[in-house]
């Protein structure tokens, strides 16, 4: 377990008051959280960067009316089945589908996943959300 550290940091005065705007807008309530997070974020960052295991999620958004694009999704997720947890699919409405895919793995395996799926015609919409396994986070 990891104690807590006590540090004081110097800012310039607009800068500072910038960084509250921001925080506040964003909810955080104290000064400290919000540092923790952004410090957490570029620690998830350098994961990516480094090629350790990393976890995440991707999305996609897809008229699945259009020809053989389910089959062709299927076909790229067997592809890559060593690096998927989970997949969700929902029927947003008659024509379109949201799904979710739950990765964990390379960061390598991960964004050729990604930009497999996003390539493939018919897919109106695809995000890679680039998480952590959290084991390297406090
Ligand atoms: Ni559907």
């Amino acid at each position: 377990m990891s104690s807590l550290i006590r540090f004081g940091i110097s800012l310039d005065k607009t800068l500072l008051e910038s960084f509250d705007v921001l925080i506040s807008d964003r909810g955080y309530t104290n000064r400290s959280e919000a540092l923790r997070d952004l410090i957490r974020d570029e620690l998830v960052r350098k994961e990516w960067l480094s090629g350790d295991i990393v976890a995440g999620t991707i999305t996609l958004v897809y008229d699945h009316h259009t020809r053989e694009l389910n089959a062709r999704l299927t076909d790229i997720q067997h592809n890559h089945h060593n690096v998927i947890i989970a997949t969700q699919h929902i029927h947003l409405d008659h024509h379109n589908c949201l799904e979710v895919i739950v990765v964990q793995g390379t960061p390598q395996d991960i964004e050729k996943l990604a930009a497999r799926l996003k390539a493939t015609r018919g897919v109106k919409h695809s995000a890679l959300t680039m998480a952590t396994t959290g084991k390297n986070l406090l």
